[in-house]
C-alpha cells in the first residue's frame, strides 16, 4: 500500500549564485592539490560564483588546513569552505598522524563553528592513486568538493537556526 504521508523534504540544490567560498589548499604535493584545486574552482564557476565570492588561502601542509579552516570560518564571511590537500604513504608512521589529525581538526573546525567544511583530502598509498582521484581514472575529487560545498551552504542557509522559542514566549506575555 503506497504511503498517504508526504514528508517535507529540505534540500540543497546546486547553485553558487550569491553564496561566499572559502578554499584552503596544501602547497605539500603541489602536483596533486593544484589539480585538485582548479577542478574544485571550476566546480563553482560553472554553478554559478563569481571572482569575489571565492577566497583561495595556501598552508604549508595538510597538517596546517585545520586552523586555517578555523580561521576561516570564524570570519563569518563564508557560507562553506573545502579543505585541500594529499598526503602519500611513506616509509615511516608519519601519514597516519598528519591523515588523523588532519580529519580529526577539520571536521573539530566545522563542528565547533557550523561552517561546512568539506573534506578534499586524499589519503593515498600511491602517487598512481593521487593522479587517478586528480582528473584521471578516478574522476577529479576537486570537483565533487565544490559541488559538496555548494549543497551544504545552500543547506546550511535552510538550517539557520531560527530566533530561540523563549523569547517568543516572552513577547507573547507582554
Ligand atoms: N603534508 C602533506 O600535505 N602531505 C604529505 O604527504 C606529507 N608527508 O608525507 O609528510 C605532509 N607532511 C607535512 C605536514 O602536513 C606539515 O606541513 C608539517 O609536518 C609541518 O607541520
Amino acid at each position: 500500500m503506497a504511503e498517504k504521508l508526504q514528508p517535507g523534504k529540505i534540500g540543497g540544490e546546486l547553485n553558487a549564485r550569491g553564496l561566499r567560498f572559502g578554499i584552503a589548499v596544501s602547497r605539500f604535493n603541489s602536483f596533486i592539490t593544484d589539480r585538485l584545486l582548479s577542478a574544485a574552482v571550476n566546480a563553482l564557476e560553472r554553478s554559478g560564483s563569481e571572482n569575489r565570492d571565492v577566497d583561495v588561502v595556501h598552508v604549508p601542509g595538510a597538517f596546517e588546513l585545520p586552523l586555517v579552516a578555523k580561521k576561516l570560518a570564524q570570519t563569518g564571511k563564508y557560507d562553506a569552505l573545502i579543505a585541500i590537500g594529499c598526503v602519500l604513504r611513506g616509509e615511516t608512521t608519519h601519514y597516519d598522524h598528519v591523515c588523523s589529525e588532519t580529519s580529526r581538526g577539520l571536521q573539530l573546525a566545522q563542528m565547533d563553528t557550523g561552517v561546512p567544511v568539506i573534506f578534499c583530502v586524499l589519503t593515498c598509498d600511491t602517487l598512481e592513486q593521487a593522479i587517478d582521484r586528480a582528473g584521471l581514472k578516478g574522476g577529479n575529487k576537486g570537483f565533487e568538493a565544490g559541488l559538496g560545498a555548494i549543497e551544504m551552504a545552500q543547506l546550511s542557509r535552510k538550517l539557520r537556526p531560527s530566533a530561540p522559542a523563549i523569547s517568543n514566549k516572552k513577547a507573547r506575555r507582554k
